[in-house]
């Protein structure tokens, strides 16, 4: 990238990259299922399809809505929490919305957000290798949910122990969180989405169980799985056409402006993570109105020249450009 990329958080680390790559030609790995996750995804997504049905016709419409915000809530959790604010630092806010983000993101229950920023920087770091958890060179399914369906190639172990989490493990938010995390997921992704429709409009708690809690995190979790495989596939390079993550307008909107992911690849310390419009970007217009009343500080983000330099240098608007 850029000069400015050396004191870049998270870079891509080259040469490292270049390494693991020619170790990869001479990999025997296969592959170990897990059977209890299989499971349990496919149960999961057997209660989401009862959801899907009881949102179109029989939900109430305040379940609907509610379905829709809990999306966003959790949605936020992801993006503008264990995304943008822990696993890149590219910005910084005061305690009471570090305990929001938190209990927002424990609503998506997608690991605590120290393993979740632990397998995000190695994504980073070592993309597309045997080091990176969700490997898109290992298939659009891998990328997307087989990773999470299996035991971990050796190589994340090994390269993941010389990450630097040390500003994840002595955060008391994040220690609070990885402590009690069973339980708060039970209380704050299942039993608090349905009580509030129970006890707010008088939905029956089986319809508000199966919409804003199954339906709603099994959706999430596609939204956020998207951005692995879709947005490492289809798409615009207009920042570098050597990597894999590309610009993508739908899963922009499915997952509140992550999806400008050739932008966030190559700028990966900017808290925007992408150029695009503000209404696109709902996590970067989060994070600047609590800026403007004061929670949020410090954002970080790339200047123009720079951006326009990298696109004539480096970026390529071919639509499905490979390397
Ligand atoms: C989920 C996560 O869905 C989704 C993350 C997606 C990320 C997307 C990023 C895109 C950008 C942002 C866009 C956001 C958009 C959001 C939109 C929202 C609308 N480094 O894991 P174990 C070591 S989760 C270093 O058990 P196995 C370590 O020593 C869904 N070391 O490995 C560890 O021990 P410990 C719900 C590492 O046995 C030990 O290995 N959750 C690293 O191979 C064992 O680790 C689930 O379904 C590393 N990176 O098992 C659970 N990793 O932790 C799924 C491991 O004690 N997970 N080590 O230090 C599992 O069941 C297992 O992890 C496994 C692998 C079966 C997948
Ligand atoms: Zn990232
Ligand atoms: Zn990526």
């Amino acid at each position: 990238v850029d000069d400015l990329a050396k004191d870049q958080f998270l870079a891509q680390d080259v040469e490292d990259v270049e390494n693991l790559r020619k170790e990869a030609k001479h990999d025997n790995f296969k592959p170990q299922y897990v059977w209890r996750n299989i499971a349990l995804f496919a149960a999961l997504h057997f209660g989401a399809l009862i959801g899907l049905y009881q949102l179109f016709f029989v939900a109430k419409w305040l379940t609907v809505g509610w379905t829709l915000m809990c999306w966003l809530i959790s949605g936020l959790g992801i993006t503008a929490g264990a995304h943008r604010l822990w696993s890149h630092k590219s910005y910084k806010a005061t305690k009471p919305l570090q305990i929001f983000l938190m209990l927002c993101q424990t609503m998506a229950f997608q690991n605590d957000v120290i393993e979740w920023s632990r397998d995000h920087r190695c994504h980073h770091k070592w993309t597309d290798t045997d080091a990176d958890p969700h490997n898109v060179n290992r298939g659009f399914f891998f990328s997307h949910v087989g990773w999470l369906l299996q035991k971990k190639h050796p190589k994340i172990k090994e390269m993941g122990k010389k990450l630097d989490l040390s500003d994840l493990e002595r955060d008391p938010v994040l220690a609070f969180q990885r402590k009690y995390y069973l339980p708060l997921v039970l209380i704050v992704c299942f039993l608090f989405p349905t009580a509030f429709a129970v006890y707010g409009w008088g939905e029956s708690a089986l319809v508000a169980f199966y919409t804003a809690a199954l339906w709603r995190y099994c959706w999430t979790l596609h939204a956020t799985w998207f951005i692995n495989s879709a947005a490492h596939t289809f798409g615009y390079k207009p920042y570098d056409a050597n990597i894999t993550p590309v610009e993508s307008i739908w899963t922009t909107i499915t997952a509140f402006g992550e999806g400008g992911h050739n932008y966030h690849h190559t700028f990966p310390q900017d808290y925007r993570t992408s150029e695009m419009p503000m209404l696109l970007n709902l996590t970067k217009a989060f994070i600047d109105f609590f800026a403007a009343i004061g929670w949020v500080y410090d954002r970080k983000s790339v200047a123009e020249e720079i951006i326009k330099r990298q696109k004539a240098r480096a970026g390529d608007m071919t639509l499905l450009k490979s390397q």
